[in-house]
C-alpha cells in the first residue's frame, strides 16, 4: 500500500512516521508513505500557498494551483483509490474507516491549513473528507499521522502478533478488557485468579464479560449500534 501526504508543514509528519510500528512497516516494504511539501508547488517566486478569501473575512485560504498541480503530478504516476481531505468538518474517523482504508492500494491525504482549501478542490478532486474528532487542530498534519498509524497497523505482517489487531478496542464495537503481566502479586495488588487458572475457556469468557462491562460503563453509545 502507498499513501501520499500533501502537507504545508511536512516536518510535523517526520517523527511519527519514522519510528516504531510505522518504521517497521515501511522497512518491511509493506507500506510506503511519501510526504510532499506543498511549498514546492507554490505560486510565483514567493512559492505562495494561500490567499485572501473572496467576499472578505478573516483567515487565508489554500489556493487551488499548488494542490491541483501536486495531485495531477501524482495521478500521472498511478491511480488513486481515494483523495482524502483532512478537515475538522469531515466525517469523524473510526475503526471501520481504518479497516476500509487499509484495504486500498493508493491513497492521497491532503492536509488542510489556514481557513481550509478552496472549495473547488473539494468538489473536483476530493473523494472523502476525514476529521479525527470534534476539536480544531492548527493543521491536518497531526490528524494525518493518526490516520496513517491506524491504517498501517492493520496491514498484514505489520504487527508481530497477527491476531492482536483483532482484539483491539473498537474492532468489535467493544472496548478491550483489562490486561496484566508479572508479578502476579505486587505488594498485595493481585492479578485476578481466573487469569492464572490455565482454563482457556473460562479466561475468554471472563475477557468477554469484562469487555462488555467496561463498554457499558465507559462507552454505552457503542452498544447502541
Ligand atoms: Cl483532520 N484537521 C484539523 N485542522 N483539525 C481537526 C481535524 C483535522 N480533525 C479534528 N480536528
Amino acid at each position: 500500500m502507498r499513501i501520499d501526504i500533501l502537507a504545508v508543514v511536512p516536518e510535523l509528519l517526520e517523527s511519527p512516521l519514522q519510528h516504531s510500528i510505522m518504521k517497521r512497516a515501511q522497512d518491511k516494504g509493506l507500506f510506503e508513505v511519501v510526504v510532499h511539501d506543498l511549498r514546492k508547488y507554490g505560486v510565483g517566486k514567493q512559492r505562495k500557498l494561500d490567499d485572501y478569501q473572496y467576499g472578505g473575512g478573516a483567515g487565508m485560504v489554500m489556493m487551488i494551483e499548488p494542490v491541483a498541480n501536486c495531485i495531477e503530478q501524482l495521478q500521472k504516476e498511478r491511480t488513486y483509490d481515494h483523495i482524502i481531505y483532512m478537515t475538522p468538518d469531515g466525517k469523524r474517523f473510526d475503526q471501520s474507516d481504518a479497516n476500509y482504508l487499509s484495504l486500498q492500494e493508493n491513497l492521497i491525504l491532503l492536509c488542510g491549513h489556514y481557513k481550509g482549501v478552496d472549495e473547488r478542490i473539494r468538489e473536483h478532486f476530493v473523494t472523502k473528507e476525514i476529521s479525527i474528532g470534534d476539536y480544531v487542530l492548527s493543521g491536518g498534519e497531526l490528524a494525518a499521522t493518526v490516520v496513517v498509524d491506524a491504517i498501517g497497523r492493520l496491514l498484514p505482517g505489520v504487527l508481530n502478533d497477527e491476531t492482536s489487531a483483532l482484539s483491539d478496542s473498537f474492532q468489535d464495537n467493544l472496548l478491550a478488557p483489562p490486561v496484566y503481566t508479572r508479578p502476579a502479586d505486587y505488594n498485595g495488588w493481585k492479578v485476578p485468579d481466573i487469569l492464572l487458572s490455565g482454563n482457556d475457556g473460562k479466561i475468554s469468557e471472563w475477557r468477554e464479560d469484562m469487555a462488555y462491562k467496561r463498554t457499558q460503563e465507559r462507552r454505552p453509545d457503542l452498544l447502541e449500534d
